[in-house]
């Protein structure tokens, strides 16, 4: 990782429906009767939130509730939590965490994430790779262009009742054409995890590689194939696109 703070956009995904067990433990928290919960994201790409498909959480990390406002409630780590406080990006100076959850608890849950092509809601679902110490613990997920999203989802479909989730919340949730490049085509990540031959997200080392490459040629080479900045570059898109987040209240400003 580089010195210096992080900038990060942080991405809110309403919870449209709770899977079975997490609805059991938010009816039992008073707090939470007739707010907005959000599991956000932090990530380095909004510029692909058009082509999220679904959005992943660590099975074995904890994860706890804050209120953002009156209104609203973020779910992320607690370690982001205190993040965003110094940022006053939460309704207390202190943390206040409301309830906790763990991450699998959470898995088979209904969001609805902004700029998506699947705006009746996406799944979310287990990765293994989720890193406690980075961003918020939640990771939207945009297999086009990450070939850690794109490496995850094949390990889902193949195997879904090892990973204890429904094929019905992969399978109709397909990658989503949204940048061009010159070397990858319309979709990068597929292509990469192609070209190195990865088939899982146990396959670190070369999706270290991948990760290095679609972020070089998306950025420097991509242009946009979907969305308002469609014909735009990446490079010019990426700030516009992140800006718009910002001002219609889906994203925020979350450093580390
Ligand atoms: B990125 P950096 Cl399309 N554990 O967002 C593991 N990975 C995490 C994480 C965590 N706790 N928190 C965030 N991330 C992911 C989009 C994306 C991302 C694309 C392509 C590449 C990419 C959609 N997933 O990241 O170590 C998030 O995934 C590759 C670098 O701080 C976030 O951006 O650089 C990125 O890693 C932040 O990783």
């Amino acid at each position: 990782e580089g010195i210096g703070p992080q900038e990060y956009t942080g991405i809110k995904m309403q919870v449209l429906s709770w899977s079975a067990s997490a609805q059991k433990l938010v009816d039992q928290v008073p707090e939470l009767q007739g707010r907005n919960v959000y599991l956000v994201a932090a990530t380095l790409r909004p510029e692909t939130m058009y082509g999220q498909t679904n959005c992943f959480v660590g099975t074995a990390l904890e994860y706890g509730f804050f209120a953002h406002n009156d209104k609203d409630v973020f779910v992320c780590t607690h370690r982001a939590a205190r993040n965003m406080c110094y940022q006053q990006l939460l309704a207390t100076n202190k943390v206040n965490q409301l309830a906790t959850i763990v991450g699998k608890d959470m898995v088979g849950t209904k969001v609805l994430a902004p700029l998506s092509q699947y705006q009746e809601g996406v799944y979310v679902l287990p990765m293994e790779n989720v890193l406690a110490t980075k961003g918020t613990g939640v990771v939207t997920s945009v297999p086009s262009d990450s070939p850690d999203d794109y490496a995850t989802l094949q390990d889902l479909v193949k195997k879904p009742a090892y990973y204890h989730i429904q094929p019905e919340w992969v399978e109709p949730f397909k990658a989503i054409p949204i940048i061009q490049t010159p070397q990858y085509g319309d979709l990068t990540a597929p292509a990469l995890c192609k070209e190195l031959k990865i088939n899982s997200q146990k396959d670190k080392q070369q999706l270290a590689a991948a990760k290095e490459l679609a972020y070089k040629e998306g950025f420097y080479k991509g242009t946009m194939i979907l969305g308002e900045f469609k014909g735009q570059s990446v490079q010019d898109a990426k700030s516009l696109i992140r800006q718009q987040m910002l001002e219609s209240g889906d994203a925020f400003v979350y450093s580390e």
